[in-house]
């Protein structure tokens, strides 16, 4: 199935003595095939950014999908000034007009994207256009004809295009005044666009020095849910790092489903030493709630050794611990002390689900460099435990 390296077979020689059947080794193997197959089925959002150059274009995107997708992949040159970037995990495809100017190459662009959207017709939906934003500088005060012709332009080639102005100061949730002018202005025109023609205000970097704030982020992502065809909404919630909640959503539907899972494996009563034919289905739980979690995806060799770790370490931990102190707090648990029952299968399956949901969340408030040695480290571990403990107290 897998070739096997020769630290593998050094590490599954020193077998450990949990409950799991499969050694480490194994267990990371089977865990990185799981990361990738649930990264893969997350699908790919692909956006694509207009808006002349130093409107804002890579600071928002910053803003809203972290710096490493244009940090670490090379563009791609699409049509000439179109660059597409691929984030490392593959879930964002992001068409970037760098260096963007209206006139000349405002039409090259089009020209370009016409031959390229038309081709791109044939292929899946999953790598089509999902979704353009087109970005104006508030300070800029003015929407030009030329601008107005390109939104049509794109949204005529069959491109969802949201209007986004952009740098807008704001006092205690109050745009700049002028700025609410221009949106106004623009909406005036009666563009096509999405999703319910209005341009959205947002300031993607504070200003300390006129204490202007973020503003409008969240409402611009929440509109661009709105526009994005349902393949891709589960790649957008990966990917996109501003809006927590929508990842935790996530994370629960895959830890319900993998519950209910667990509980069909326990509808006959499994003795406690057979509680190996869980770790399939929670191995596929670990992998499909951290890459719901948009972890960075190239990372996944400690995501596995962490997984690995946590299934194989944790769960003798987690067994002894369960054997003593979880069963006494579910229902029905302290009958079945010698067999794992569906309803203890279930409990057992949704305790890690939670504990692992609750190490991502933690990881993906670090800064890159310290959440790349946080995931490669034992702290992993560590921290599943005590989320893990603390749930079974509950
Ligand atoms: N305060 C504030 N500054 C911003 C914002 N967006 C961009 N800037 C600043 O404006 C400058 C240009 O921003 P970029 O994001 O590089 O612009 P761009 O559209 O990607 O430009 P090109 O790549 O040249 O096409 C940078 O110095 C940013 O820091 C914003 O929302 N707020
Ligand atoms: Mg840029």
């Amino acid at each position: 199935m897998t070739v096997q390296r020769p630290e593998d077979s050094a590490k599954s020689s020193s077998k450990d003595t949990s409950a799991v059947d499969l050694g480490r080794a194994e267990l990371e193997t089977l865990f990185a095939q799981r990361l990738s197959e649930a990264f893969a089925a997350l699908g790919c959002f692909n956006l694509a950014v207009f808006g002349k150059t130093g409107v804002g274009k890579s600071t928002l995107v910053n803003a809203i999908f972290g710096t490493e997708v244009a940090e670490t992949g090379l563009g791609k040159p699409v049509t000439r000034g179109l660059v597409y970037y691929r984030h490392p995990g593959g879930l964002l495809g992001l068409y970037d007009s760098e260096g963007f100017e209206t006139g000349t190459s405002g039409d090259e662009i089009l020209a370009g994207l016409r031959t390229f959207v038309s081709d791109s017709r044939a292929l899946p939906i999953d790598q089509q256009i999902h979704a353009a934003w087109y970005l104006v500088r508030w300070s800029d005060r003015r929407f030009e004809d030329r601008q107005a012709d390109f939104v049509r332009a794109l949204a005529d080639i069959g491109v969802p295009v949201m209007l986004v102005i952009t740098q807008v100061p704001s006092r205690e949730g109050v745009p700049h005044p002028e700025a609410v002018e221009l949106a106004n202005y623009i909406q005036s025109l009666g563009l096509p666009l999405r999703p319910d023609g209005r341009a959205y205000l947002t300031n993607a970097l504070a200003d300390p020095f006129t204490g202007s704030p973020v503003f409008g982020l969240q409402e611009l992502l929440d509109a661009t849910y709105l526009v994005v065809p349902e393949v891709a909404t589960a790649a957008l919630t990966a990917v996109q790092i501003l809006d927590l909640e929508r990842k935790r959503q996530a994370a629960r539907k895959i830890i319900n489903q993998s519950v209910a899972l667990a509980a069909g494996v326990g509808a006959t009563p499994i003795p406690f030493s057979d509680a190996a034919l869980l770790v399939p289905t929670q191995v596929t739980m670990i992998a499909r709630v951290t890459a719901a979690y948009g972890l960075p995806a190239d990372r996944s060799r400690a995501l596995a050794a962490a997984g690995a770790v946590v299934l194989t370490g944790g769960a003798t931990m987690a067994g002894r611990y369960i054997a003593t102190s979880l069963l006494k707090a579910i229902p029905g648990g302290q009958i079945a002390t010698s067999a794992i029952s569906a309803t203890v299968a279930g409990s057992l399956t949704r305790a890690v689900g939670e504990a692992w949901a609750r190490v991502c969340e933690y990881a993906l408030g670090l800064p890159p460099a310290e959440r790349d040695r946080f995931l490669a480290g034992s702290g992993v571990t560590e921290l599943f435990m005590s989320y893990f403990k603390g749930k079974g107290r509950r």
